[in-house]
């Protein structure tokens, strides 16, 4: 870390900010960086203050604005559509889909750095942008890469603690039972202990995420190789990035793997702040909980079936169909089974959303990678015919809200064509890329004295004579 820090002092002195807005596509657009701007914490020095004071100024003008009415339905329906917290890092529009500091996911792949020409994303250009809101260089990428390679040392008695569950423990289990275990090293909760003031939350909560952004491939990847291969790991290698070298350590070195790896991480991480796994983590974050803490909790959340767990829940039910009818499913066989899922009291996994009500784009891209690299692969195939029977059967059962494809009803075919098979790890994967964008807003949630959260609840009674008293 010595290099890093090093670097802020010098980079201070040399960086200034192109600080031009843009726009792309309508859209208020980014500020681009110089090269010279290598280390990431030093950005987020610069830009604390600044966003600081916009949110200080927020609250002493426009502080008693109303945002709309809660309704009943809304106490009763899981909070839907009711705007209740601040989420820096993305958003998501029901029909255009997800925006991560203003820019749609074809836009990142545009403007991001890559490892390959006209390829993918890397990751840690995402992670760059989530924190900054800037779009880094390609530079300043590779320095993340080296900077997350140098964090990513695991101590071993996380391995340990993993090895003392059962080995067909759930992966989601044994990969937060990780993540608990690394928790032993926060240096947020030291320096709380030590009396840290609250301005400086802020930079040990930097320390903590980057270091379990940086150690979660070799846990996740151990956890894989301890499930599914014998127990045999593999070293990580050192001239690869982030999300290529997850793939490696996972035993996936095939260049188009390491390309749907990158592309694969980049999506994930961020979905604004009302997901289940991002809420969780937001507000277990706001009891001054260290990020491990943070992090641990929102996993349990991403590890339900109707949030991160419907990734392992798609490619088990499209194999479930392929053993019914065998590999050539006709139209109307698909049909039947769709409707045999419903009626038998079950969701069609990957189709519906609480917020979006057009197709994911998270769902489109990976079509399109799919469409470039594997268009005869007999699951891509089964994928494509699903989107065009399950909304039409959802639509006619007439209570689903978004009968379209989320991001699930994608990634599973994709991994499974090159190699990766085991759909009951299909959520750790989602896991890993999640931590950027809870890492990103728990830092910014520090950075800006966030409060505790606590929304108030009221029972039936008190709702029946409430809503008897308006009446009156
Ligand atoms: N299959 C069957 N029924 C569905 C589906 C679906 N794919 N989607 C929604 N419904 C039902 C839902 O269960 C509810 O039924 P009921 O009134 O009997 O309880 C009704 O339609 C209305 O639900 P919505 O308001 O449309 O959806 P809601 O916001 O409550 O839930 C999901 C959103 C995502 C939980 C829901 O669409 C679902 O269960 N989808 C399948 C599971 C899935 O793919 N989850 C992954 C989401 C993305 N992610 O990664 O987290
Ligand atoms: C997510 O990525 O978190 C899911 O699409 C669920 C959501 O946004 O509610």
């Amino acid at each position: 870390m010595a290099f890093f820090r090093g670097l802020t002092a010098v980079s201070r002195l040399r960086s200034r900010m192109a600080q031009e807005a843009t726009t792309l596509g309508g859209v208020r657009w980014l500020q681009m960086q110089t090269a010279s701007d290598l280390d990431l914490k030093s950005q987020l020095q610069e830009l604390i203050p600044e966003q600081q004071d916009r949110l200080k100024k927020l609250k002493s003008e426009h502080g008693k604005v109303q945002l709309g009415n809660i309704t009943v339905d809304m106490v009763l329906g899981g909070m839907r559509g009711m705007t209740g917290m601040l989420w820096e890092t993305s958003l998501l529009d029901p029909d255009e889909g997800i925006r991560f500091r203003g820019l749609s996911i074809p836009e990142c792949q545009k403007v991001l750095p890559t490892a390959v020409k006209g390829g993918e994303p890397l990751p840690e250009g995402l992670l760059w942008l989530l924190l900054t809101g800037k779009v880094p260089t390609k530079e300043q990428v590779d320095a993340l890469s080296k900077e997350l390679l140098a964090r990513s040392t695991v101590p071993a008695h996380v391995y340990k603690a993993i090895d003392a569950l059962p080995v067909n423990a759930h992966p989601m289990t044994q990969f937060t039972t990780g993540v608990m275990a690394l928790q032993v090293e926060s240096e947020f909760q030291k320096a709380y202990d030590n009396g840290l003031p609250k301005s400086k939350f802020w930079e040990p909560t930097y320390e903590d995420c980057l270091n379990l952004i940086a150690r979660l491939p070799p846990v996740a990847s151990y956890v894989y190789r301890r499930i599914f291969k014998g127990g045999k790991s593999i070293e990580a290698d050192n001239s690869l990035d982030y999300a290529a070298n997850f793939s490696h350590m996972l035993g996936f070195d095939d260049p188009k793997m390491l390309e749907l790896m990158r592309l694969y991480v980049t999506i994930h991480t961020d979905h604004e702040g009302g997901n289940v796994s991002a809420h969780t983590g937001h507000l277990v974050g706001s009891a001054l909980s260290d990020p491990y803490l943070s992090f641990a909790a929102a996993l349990n959340g991403l590890a339900g079936p109707l949030h991160g767990l419907a990734n392992q829940e798609v490619l088990l039910w499209i194999k479930s169909v392929i053993d019914e009818t065998g590999s050539d499913v006709t139209t109307d066989q698909l049909k039947d089974y769709v409707w045999k899922t419903l009626k038998s009291g079950k969701v069609v996994p990957g189709f519906g959303h609480g917020v979006l009500r057009k197709t994911d784009p998270r769902y489109s891209c990976q079509r399109e990678f799919a469409l470039k690299h594997l268009p005869e692969d007999p699951l891509f195939q089964l994928v494509s015919k699903l989107y065009e029977v399950v909304p039409l059967i959802l639509t006619e059962l007439g209570k689903v809200k978004n009968p379209w494809p989320n991001v699930d009803a994608h990634s599973g075919v994709l991994l499974n064509h090159f190699g990766l098979s085991e759909a009951r790890y299909y959520t750790v994967l989602f896991g890993v890329s999640r931590s950027m964008g809870i890492g990103s807003q728990l830092i910014w949630d520090r950075a800006l004295g966030l409060p505790l959260e606590r929304p108030k609840s009221v029972t039936m009674e008190w709702l029946e004579n409430y809503c008897k008293n308006k009446a009156a």
